[in-house]
């Protein structure tokens, strides 16, 4: 009978012998008995906690989480940690009534939420008098910035309310702050905190996120948004740090995605006004850096952001002359990709014509022959002697656009300094919970040095999940004394980790930086290189058959990279003679975004100008992979001494569609991010742990009889109450410290 079954196996001839009319086979195939995997009673169907499945199987997983997901539960819960499916339509399931209705209640009395996590840390955080992250990982595109919002929606609900932040507005209630529209006609409006909090982000997204092949609004940065709290449980302020920011976005996108959102919403929502003092048409087609890209989002009017913008900007207490400040640099920005370039008969570049580089110097108040003169024919040292440099039209477009990005990125950066000093009321007794949200896991048709990063931080964060989950949980027990036997989950990545972060041997990030202070490198001495460092070496190595680069055997998949460009990538160097000219322009703003080059080092002084290789020698210049690399690490830090709650966003299909579940889809995210075996460990282990004192102190009552009056240690109470309930001692254990339960006994 068996062998029967597996001689059916539909072959390439049955495809043109098949009835066309009769569907069936399309999806009906004939497997061995012994192959399938067994069904949970229908009583299990919609399970909120894919723990209490009684068989645990990866179908019965996938079928209980698309059962769910079709009823619109599209968060579930996975023993220890939170599953978050993105529905891609808005759901009745965040209001503020829903929001009160998980303030303090216990996680198995309510369905699960991204609200209860939130709940949950906050509690910890009172209780235990310790700091809490919530780690919001997946996929681009799969709802981790949407979750994160959600969080802090929550927090500033329940623990807000009670800090006034300005004098002006001392009698405003966070209630009448909703009435935005007044915002705008007072133009003096500021919000409470936890108002101002909300409306960083709008801010953010504005500024950070992009449209991408992946994502409509997709955050090209990193962010650990810390809300701290004071020691009576109210907010007491916040603090937002960044990381990795994507500014090549700002001068090339691929035609399917698009630049900044706030270029596409000030061209098309700016008024006149505006648009004058900025030099500004109100057409796309205009400027080189965004005429490439799709012009628009379905379903987002970015003259509508833009006054939404405006409104959060108020809020915050950027005022309308502060707001001109950030969008003079968007124009600076949109005009540089405008400057357009020929060649003299030596090859040498020319300015085409002068309009643009005039727009950008009136806006910069700078000299226009000066910063012509610095961009086309900079002035370097040559032993003694400055001697003028002739460029070609390709350096000079590369020195543009190295300027635009730099400009852009910094804006940024400063944007984010504005908004935590408005935020960030630090105090010694404050405790925090902080929420990551950083740029997903992605896999594109090119993948580049930006690619790498983002993997890199994804597999980090990977890593600390795993770690968190699996060794440190059975090393708990074994610390306790309870009798275990260790699995190994097959799980280590830190075999990728080290070939992209390691020093010794020479792993990719140190290998690009060697070369990138080798005078004559290039991004193919640096393929070579790479290659014959880890050729063979690693099995999570692979060499390309075409292109230049390699391929990462990641967690979420094999990546192939594609490095070129990554030399320059890497330093990004500018022109220095240009850029000192901004950071010594009489408009404060502008001069205020380059502090490290507002030095008078010229031609013009005695003092040498710092050559790229000696600003890195003095520590003047950091690469992107050494910032990167160190910021990480400050990360990682400070997430270990938090109490980390997990939550994993799984991406149901990649058509951006509602009610679309693509099972394989699915289940590929579930391995990789450890969702299974996570389960797994919780089935085998003790997942519920309450301290000695803690349980005497909840559960005495059951055994007042029992125990008698005086002391008694609180291990032994322990085993006295659990004895007299009578509990099965397969399902708990007693430990050095705690009292450890199979999951759902507590
Ligand atoms: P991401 O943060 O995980 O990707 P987002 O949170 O930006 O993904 O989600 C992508 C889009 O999916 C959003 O713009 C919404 O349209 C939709 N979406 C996600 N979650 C929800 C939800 N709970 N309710 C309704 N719609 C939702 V990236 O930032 O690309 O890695 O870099
Ligand atoms: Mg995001």
């Amino acid at each position: 009978m068996e062998n029967e079954q597996e001689n059916i196996i539909m072959s390439t001839e049955d495809f043109t012998s098949k009835n066309w009319n009769d569907k069936k086979w399309l999806w009906e195939r004939i497997v061995n008995i012994n192959e399938t995997e067994k069904m949970n009673p229908p009583k299990f169907d919609r399970v909120p906690d894919m723990a209490d499945l009684s068989n645990l199987n990866e179908p019965s997983v996938i079928h209980n989480l698309k059962l769910r997901y079709y009823s619109n539960m599209i968060y579930s819960y996975s023993g220890l940690f939170l599953v978050s499916i993105n529905p891609y339509r808005n759901l009745p399931i965040y209001n503020d009534e829903i929001i009160k209705s998980y303030k303090n209640m216990k996680r198995a009395d309510m369905p699960p939420h991204i609200y209860a996590i939130s709940d949950l840390a906050y509690r910890n955080l009172l209780q235990n008098k310790e700091n809490q992250s919530i780690l919001i990982t997946g996929e681009s595109g799969a709802g981790k910035t949407e979750n994160t919002k959600k969080v802090i929606q929550y927090l500033a609900e329940i623990a807000g309310g009670k800090i006034v932040v300005n004098e002006n507005t001392k009698e405003i209630s966070s209630k009448k702050l909703r009435r935005l529209s007044n915002a705008t006609k007072t133009k003096q409006f500021i919000g409470t905190l936890e108002e101002q909090i909300i409306q960083a982000n709008p801010i953010l997204e504005a500024f950070g996120n992009a449209q991408t092949v992946k994502n409509n609004n997709s955050s090209r940065f990193g962010k650990f948004i810390r809300i701290e709290f004071l020691p009576s449980g109210y907010i007491g302020g916040a603090k937002i740090e960044k990381y990795l920011f994507e500014k090549s976005r700002v001068t090339y996108q691929t035609d399917k995605e698009r630049n900044y959102h706030i270029f596409y919403q000030l061209l098309k929502g700016a008024s006149q006004e505006i648009r004058d003092v900025l030099l500004l048409s109100n057409s796309l087609d205009d400027y080189e850096y965004v005429k490439h890209s799709k012009k628009s989002i379905e379903g987002v009017d970015d003259a509508e952001e833009f006054e939404l913008l405006k409104e959060s900007m108020l809020i915050m207490g950027i005022n309308e002359e502060q707001q001109l400040n950030f969008y003079k640099i968007i124009a600076v920005v949109l005009h540089l990709g405008n400057i357009k370039l020929t060649s003299d008969r030596n090859d040498q570049a020319l300015l085409a014509d002068t309009v643009a580089i005039e727009k950008v110097c009136h806006l910069l108040e700078i000299s226009v022959d000066d910063f012509t003169r610095g961009l086309l024919k900079p002035k370097i040292k040559a032993g003694r002697d400055w001697v003028t440099q002739s460029k070609d039209v390709s350096q000079v477009q590369y020195s543009i656009g190295a300027f635009a990005r730099a400009m852009y990125d910094r804006m940024f950066k400063y944007l984010i300094t504005c908004i935590n000093k408005i935020l960030d009321k630090s105090n010694m007794n404050s405790a925090f919970i902080g929420v990551l949200d950083i740029a997903g896991f992605e896999i594109f048709e090119k993948n580049s040095f930006e690619q790498l990063c983002i993997n890199y931080t994804n597999e980090k964060l990977q890593q600390f999940f795993n770690h968190h989950m699996f060794i440190m949980e059975q090393e708990e027990y074994l610390r306790e004394g309870i009798e275990w036997k260790f699995i190994d989950f097959g799980l280590d990545l830190q075999p990728t980790i080290d070939i992209i972060e390691k020093t010794s041997p020479i792993g990719i990030f140190s290998c690009l930086d060697e070369e990138c202070v080798m005078p004559k490198a290039t991004d193919v001495t640096f393929i070579n290189k790479l290659n014959s460092l880890w050729k063979g070496k690693s099995d999570k190595y692979e060499i390309p058959r075409f292109n230049n680069g390699f391929i990462l055997n990641h967690y979420a998949g094999k990546v192939e990279y594609d490095t070129s460009g990554w030399l320059d990538k890497n330093k990004d160097p500018l022109n220095e003679e240009i850029t000192r000219m901004v950071a010594n322009s009489p408009n404060t703003f502008v001069a205020n975004l380059f502090p490290d080059y507002a030095d008078s080092n010229g031609p013009s002084s005695n003092n040498e100008p710092q050559k790229f290789s000696s600003r890195i020698k003095k520590g003047l210049f950091r690469t992107f992979a050494q910032i990167h690399k160190d910021q990480l690490i400050d990360l990682m830090d400070k997430l270990n001494s938090t109490e980390p709650h997990f939550v994993r966003c799984i991406l149901p299909n990649t058509e951006k569609k509602p009610l679309k579940f693509n099972n394989l889809l699915v289940l590929n995210q579930l391995k990789c991010n450890g969702v299974l075996e996570g389960i797994r460990i919780c089935r085998a282990g003790f997942p519920n742990k309450i301290t000695f004192s803690d349980f005497r102190a909840r559960y005495e009552i059951l055994a007042s009889k029992e125990i008698p009056k005086g002391f008694m240690d609180g291990k032994k109470a322990a085993q006295i109450i659990l004895e007299t309930i009578n509990l099965d001692q397969s399902r708990y254990r007693i430990g050095n410290s705690k009292v450890y339960f199979r999951a759902g006994v507590v």
